[in-house]
């Protein structure tokens, strides 16, 4: 398989750690593309990273690719990153639907305030609600732990990582102090730390 990605996207990230954590990172060909780039709009018309090749399929949005490594991982005998405890099941894709929406508006923050024309205030501001108040929302008990992790467990790892790369500036661990300690342990699990954006980028 071909993963088009790129060390500084947070959802290239979140199907990284996945590999790495399900055992299929060398199965995986990791490929450096931009945005701009015909290779990647060949392979996800919206021109967005990542966009995995598989065998059988060509998919994009993160969030689609990771169910698809999920499938085949479950097939190998692994347990679904998605099924926990049935109790923990819509309080766990309620945590991934937030984990993924707060990288949106971080993502759509950081692509905003480099833009060289004037800012639009109200969308910055809009997308910092939402990160705070997503952020200040998460209930910590369903991302689960490194020796058990989920996929809401991975997609706030990538956005919590991206918010540390690129928003240092938001204090999001006094918003969340146990949604903090929960990532201080995260952030040094192997497949965290290799997936990291190389430093100065
Ligand atoms: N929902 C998409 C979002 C992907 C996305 O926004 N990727 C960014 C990089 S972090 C991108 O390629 N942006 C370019 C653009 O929006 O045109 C996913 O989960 O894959």
């Amino acid at each position: 398989m071909k993963l088009y990605m790129s060390h500084t996207s947070p959802f290239a990230r979140k199907v990284r750690m996945t590999t790495r954590l399900i055992g299929l990172a060398d199965q995986v060909e990791e490929i450096c593309t931009t945005f701009e780039s015909a290779e990647l709009r060949e392979r996800n018309p919206l021109g967005k990273i990542p966009a995995l090749e598989a065998p059988d399929i060509t998919l994009f949005d993160s969030a689609l690719i990771c169910e698809y490594l999920d499938e085949q991982y479950v097939e190998a005998g692994g347990d679904s990153l998605y099924h926990g405890d049935r109790d923990d099941y819509y309080p766990l894709l309620s945590a991934l639907a937030l984990a993924n929406g707060i990288t949106e508006a971080a993502v759509s923050t950081m692509m905003e305030t480099k833009r060289t024309t004037e800012h639009s205030t109200y969308w910055l501001e809009r997308w910092n609600t939402a990160m705070e108040t997503g952020i200040r929302n998460l209930d910590v008990a369903v991302l689960g732990t490194p020796a058990d992790m989920n996929m809401a467990g991975i997609a706030m790892a990538a956005c919590l990582g991206y918010l540390d790369f690129r928003l240092g500036d938001r204090n999001w661990r006094a918003w969340n102090p146990a949604l903090a300690d929960w990532f201080h342990e995260i952030a040094q699990q192997r497949w965290f730390t290799d997936t990291a954006p190389p430093e100065g980028a």
